[in-house]
């Protein structure tokens, strides 16, 4: 009779505790389970967590994954001096080139053809290529005394046609107290997830805290690929069920931003562009449910640098669904292209306000017009 009442009683505590381990992790894998099934990636705890919250430890759960210690990313001061040398060897076609056949000793009429096909080659664009053109040859005509030095002129013009006048800042700070909102759009593969992912980990770098909405539903990789990005920065991702309506999620972020007063939301959205009709739906669907939270202060469009006048096409096509504030011209370092940077702020009529220079989490920069223009020119 004793022995099965010890029985009894040690099945009753092996239940109880087995529940309270059930209910612990259940709670450490998810904060305040939103609505509907949007759920909040919490970064994996720190160290100091981990030893004040350890649960009861039961000798067969050694899956308990160890905490990656979080990176510490660049500042963005010192990256674009960092970057300047890949930006140099990916353009620096365009820069020598035209250097070269500025320093020629007679500008005869075939040189001129040949700068300029140096810059339509690069993507400047038609019309800026002859106002380009036209510009030097003003400047460059020996008039008695003695020539202008050729590479001074061509940077001058060059910095100009970039523009020093445009505001290059991107909003990431919202009004009273509520986060800046930054919605990043564009096509399939321009680079969108890893831009957000780069941009929050320059926040993170400024003290900045940040959230990230996996607004891209489409794909379970798209969501895993974000989280991964936030957790390596100690970030939360806020993400819904794959196929979940991605405005909702857009929603849960914002919400989530707002009520714990984090700084910026950065909300990453799907890029397929085979539906205008669809397209349009969404974003503006995504930027509705967030207006009822906190004000869009940022809408980046990421194009790749890489598709030249087909990459100026789609922009086309988002510029006139959403109202972008700003461009973000990615894998300039595999472009020898730079010269859409030109074309695409006249045709959306917006700046180009970041870089991305390669494949590493930090190779994103602010961009700026005179440091580009130096890289240019080596
Ligand atoms: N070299 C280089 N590669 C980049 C850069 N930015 C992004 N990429 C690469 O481009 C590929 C696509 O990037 P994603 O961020 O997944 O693009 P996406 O727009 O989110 O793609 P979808 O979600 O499919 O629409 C990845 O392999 C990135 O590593 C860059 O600045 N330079
Ligand atoms: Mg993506």
């Amino acid at each position: 009779m004793g022995d099965w009442l010890y029985l009894i009683i040690a099945i009753a505590v092996v239940g109880v505790l087995t529940l309270a381990g059930l209910l612990t992790s259940g709670r450490r894998r998810k904060v305040e389970p939103p609505r509907g099934s949007t759920e909040v990636i919490v970064p994996p705890p720190t160290e100091t967590e981990t030893a004040t919250e350890a649960p009861p430890a039961p000798a067969v759960d050694t899956a308990e994954p160890a905490a990656p210690t979080l990176e510490k990313p660049e500042r963005s001061a010192t990256r674009m001096q960092r970057l300047r040398e890949r930006l140099s060897r990916s353009q620096g076609g365009l820069g020598q080139g035209l250097l070269s056949l500025l320093s020629r000793d007679r500008l005869d009429e075939d040189t001129w053809e040949a700068i300029e096909d140096t810059l339509l080659t690069a993507d400047v664009g038609v019309a800026p290529t002859q106002a380009l053109v036209e510009k030097l040859r003003t400047r460059l005509r020996v008039e008695g005394g003695q020539a202008p030095d050729p590479r001074t002129v061509l940077r001058e013009e060059l910095i100009e046609l970039v523009g020093t006048d445009l505001d290059r800042r991107v909003k990431v700070t919202g009004a009273d107290g509520k986060p800046g909102v930054v919605l990043v759009v564009g096509v399939n593969g321009a680079g969108k997830t890893t831009t957000v992912g780069k941009i929050a980990r320059i926040l993170v770098a400024e003290d900045l805290t940040v959230t990230l909405g996996a607004a891209d539903t489409f794909r379970a990789a798209a969501v895993d690929q974000l989280a991964t990005w936030g957790e390596r920065v100690g970030v939360e991702v806020v993400r819904g069920p794959e196929g979940g309506d991605p405005a909702s999620v857009a929603f849960e972020a914002v919400k989530h931003g707002v009520d714990n007063g984090v700084d910026t939301v950065l909300v990453d959205t799907a890029g397929r562009l085979q539906n205008k009709a669809g397209l349009m739906d969404e974003l503006g669907k995504i930027k509705r449910v967030i207006e009822k939270q906190a004000d869009v202060t940022e809408v980046l469009l990421v194009l790749d640098a890489t598709t030249g006048q087909n990459g100026l096409i789609q922009a086309r096509v988002f510029s006139e669904i959403v109202d972008v504030t700003g461009i973000v011209l990615t894998k300039l370092d595999g472009s020898a292209k730079g010269g859409i940077v030109v074309q695409v702020q006249r045709e959306l009529g917006v700046p180009v306000k970041l870089v991305g220079l390669g494949e590493g989490p930090d190779d994103m920069a602010p961009f700026d017009a005179s440091a580009f223009v130096d890289a240019l020119l080596g």
